[in-house]
């Protein structure tokens, strides 16, 4: 039995790539220094894994800022106003990731349900072309510098056009099989033994009896038209609802998630069996999740499988590409060396993957599994998963409210109290982290500031932003968020239960990386996280301070989570935390609290049959939160992204009394979303985009409020940006903030007339 890589990351194990590619942008690096540094950035993952004892290497993972973008390039799919430049070059390449002064860059979207971010191809009027076969080049390389015969991996047709945007989708779909096949057979010529080909889309709830026999057509010509070679089509992070039709496709190898939905995979593979004439490549080490696999389970999920498929039939291999976890955790030191013990990255999946497939082909002992395991173990028996605070207020959840007075009466008690203009001003959260914020709190973490000096720095930038937001008339002001880095870590390293790693970055897009908390145990609120800056924030103004708080569901998507428990019961315990902050909060007279959420949209299911308990869940762990406080103190969330028209009425049942939402890239389309939804409570669609450092105009911005009261009444409208304001310069910031205000003033003027 051999075993296989699906994809390596590509960042480093410190961020060497990440460094590569920036110092090149900023050109520090000439591209030919660039080209040679990247090549041995991507060789040296080579040579890792092939020490590593894997047997197909995966060739083609690697790229300069993300593979879908490359395949589609190498398919000549270049977004329209890029055409006219060589499609071969880095220019152009890094012109369509990231933008130039002339052409806005391409739309980046969610990969499935991972946090990784793609560019989106556009089809526009595409005339596919092969400009570079780019996977020979990088299987030849392999070849001749390390000796590896490497599994080219390649994003197949139908998952492609998916994620494209354009109309001529089947048009392109037929014109791309030829060059498919081209670049396939190409490799076959140079040597490749397996050749995988992605296609993810078979596990969502698109994938219908019209995409199999559209893939039962499409496959079928590759494969006809090929020789030498063996193709897999590999699918993962859920399994296939439609089992018979994918494993009947023409090619040779399937390959399948054992890992998410592994209950319904095996079921498949019993019921309906394996074709003889098949290989299984199985996902049984997960490739989503930070934690250590249990060996001894995962051989026994081993031989489950080889009840339905023959030894010489079977690759055993992680669940996904590895790119969705950092890359090893070798170099956590700080952690607590029970959670250290029980962590498994990158580079200790291979290992695992090597000593199972040692352990089924009969070169390791029993022995060596099962200690393996106990690292897993000691963890699970120890008081870091067993806080028994924690666990007495679990066994009394219903106890915990989840529903506040009604919306109507809030509403009003709020009104007295707060007295707000028409049309009332506010900002997302985060104003502008300066390089010397950064600088501050380096100091500070490396022991250079003293506590007390830090705490002095942060109360100055919170006086310095008071006194902007004063000068500039917003209605309601915020902190600033001056001593959070982001706005999960800054919780994650509050709370207890959450581990913050040195190393553990992810690639979220390009080069930017997050390192997402890792909630190991019980989570626990052991101490107020916020109170002291809003506490000194409100202290300064008598108008009102949000505090501002990231929401359980946030925490919850945008870490590695335990795996021992239900994700819904690590989502209860977040929620509880972040009741105990609203409550400290409540009392220590801050009247108006935000608790954002913007990864709940996000966080959606890939089938929507599993939509329903998602929502049930996250709705319920965020009222959960916010539903302890008195009528009149009012309750603001925010969210990011387009795409609200699936869960407007979630949104709305959030029952918070202000939403936000992030809606410039899409006014539009989010606005028509309330003339069918009637939305009775404060809601704020971002009046202009902050992910621009362009100043926006007063008649652009009154007309986007015109628009928006359209559809919303006014006595609930608020005047807000987009998103947070972390990202901008200062000066920006605040000319930007200038015209919104005027803006609202002026709009103000005018709907009180009306009234
Ligand atoms: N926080 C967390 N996860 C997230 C987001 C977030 N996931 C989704 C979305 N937002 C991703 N967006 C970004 C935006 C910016 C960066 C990363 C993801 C970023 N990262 C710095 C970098 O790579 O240079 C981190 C540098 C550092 O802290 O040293 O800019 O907001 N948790
Ligand atoms: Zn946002």
């Amino acid at each position: 039995i051999k075993n296989s890589n699906l994809g390596y990351p590509r960042i480093g194990e410190k961020r060497e790539w990440k460094k590569t590619l920036e110092s090149f942008w900023k050109g520090d690096l000439t591209e030919q220094q660039f080209e040679q540094k990247m090549k041995e950035i991507r060789l040296s993952h080579l040579q890792k894994q092939l020490d590593k004892g894997i047997d197909l290497i995966p060739i083609g993972d690697f790229t300069y800022y993300d593979h879908i973008l490359d395949t589609a390039i190498m398919f000549g799919l270049l977004p329209e106003r890029f055409r006219t430049q060589d499609a071969n070059s880095l220019q152009t390449y890094f012109n369509i990731a990231r933008g130039s002064s002339e052409q806005v860059a391409a739309e980046m979207t969610k990969w499935f349900n991972t946090n990784y971010h793609y560019i989106v191809p556009e089809l526009g009027q595409a005339e596919p072309r092969l400009t570079e076969n780019r996977l020979l080049h990088l299987y030849l390389e392999a070849k001749e510098e390390l000796g590896i015969n490497g599994k080219p991996v390649i994003v197949g047709p139908l998952t492609l056009v998916a994620l494209s945007k354009g109309e001529n989708k089947d048009q392109v779909i037929q014109k791309l099989i030829p060059l498919y096949v081209q670049v396939l057979q190409e490799l076959a010529d140079a040597g490749a033994e397996w050749i995988q080909i992605d296609e993810p889309v078979f596990v969502t709830s698109n994938a219908n009896g019209a995409l199999f026999s559209k893939a039962k057509e499409i496959y079928g010509t590759i494969r006809r038209e090929m020789e030498n070679t063996k193709l897999l089509i590999q699918t993962y992070f859920e399994s296939v609802e439609q089992y018979e039709d994918l494993v009947s496709l023409p090619v040779d190898g399937i390959g399948l998630d054992f890992v998410h939905d592994s209950g319904v995979s095996l079921r498949k593979l019993k019921t309906a069996g394996f074709p003889k004439d098949k290989v299984l490549a199985a996902g049984v080490i997960d490739g989503r999740n930070v934690w250590k696999a249990s060996l001894q389970k995962t051989v026994k999920l081993v031989h489950t499988i080889l009840e339905a498929v023959d030894r010489d039939r079977l690759i055993l291999q992680p669940s996904c590409s590895l790119i969705h976890v950092p890359v090893t955790a070798e170099n956590e030191q700080q952690l607590d060396p029970l959670v250290k013990d029980a962590l498994s990255f990158a580079d200790e999946k291979l290992y695992e993957l090597s000593v199972l497939t040692n352990f089924i082909n009969f070169e390791t002992e029993a022995e060596v599994l099962k200690e393996y395991d106990s690292a897993t173990d000691q963890l699970s028996s120890s008081k870091l998963r067993n806080q028994s605070a924690v666990q007495d207020a679990m066994n009394q959840l219903d106890s915990f409210s989840t529903e506040r007075a009604e919306a109507g009466l809030r509403r009003k008690q709020q009104n007295k109290r707060f007295s707000l203009p028409l049309l009332p001003t506010t900002t997302i959260g985060s104003f502008p982290q300066t390089k010397e914020v950064r600088a501050q709190r380096l100091k500070w973490k490396k022991g250079e500031l003293t506590e007390k000096q830090y705490s002095i720095y942060i109360e100055e930038e919170i006086r310095k932003w008071i006194e902007i937001q004063e000068n500039l008339e917003l209605d309601v002001l915020v902190h600033g968020e001056f001593e959070r880095t982001d706005m999960v870590e800054f919780f994650g390293e509050k709370l207890s239960g959450i581990a913050i790693t040195t190393f553990g970055w992810v690639q979220s897009y390009g080069s930017r990386c997050v390192r997402p908390p890792v909630i190991y145990g019980d989570v626990l609120l052991e101490e107020p996280m916020t109170v002291k800056e809003t506490v000194f924030a409100q202290s300064l103004s008598e108008k009102p301070v949000k505090g501002m708080l990231t929401g359980p569901v946030t925490i919850l998507n945008w870490s590695f989570v335990r795996n021992d428990l239900p994700k819904s019961s690590v989502l209860n315990q977040l929620s509880l935390c972040i009741r105990k902050e609203v409550e400290a909060l409540e009392q220590a007279g801050i009247a108006m609290i935000q608790v954002d959420e913007p990864a709940l949209r996000e966080g959606l299911p890939l089938k929507s049959e599993k939509w329903d308990k998602y929502i049930k869940d996250t709705v319920t762990a965020f009222k959960r939160s916010t539903a302890s406080v008195q009528p009149d103190t009012q309750i603001h969330t925010h969210m990011c992204y387009s795409n609200f028209e699936d869960i407007i009425e979630a949104i709305d049942a959030l029952d918070a009394d202000v939403i936000s939402i992030e809606t410039s890239r899409s006014h539009g389309e989010l606005i028509h979303s309330f003339e069918k939804y009637s939305y009775e409570k404060g809601i704020g669609l971002g009046i202009y985009d902050i992910h621009s450092p362009r100043v926006p105009a007063e008649k652009e911005l009154v007309m986007n409020i015109k628009r928006a009261l359209q559809v919303l009444d006014p006595e609930l409208f608020w005047v807000n940006p987009d998103c947070g304001l972390k990202t901008r310069g200062v000066t920006e910031t605040i000319a930007a903030l200038k015209v919104m205000v005027s803006a609202a003033k002026s709009c103000r003027e005018k709907a009180s007339e009306a009234a």
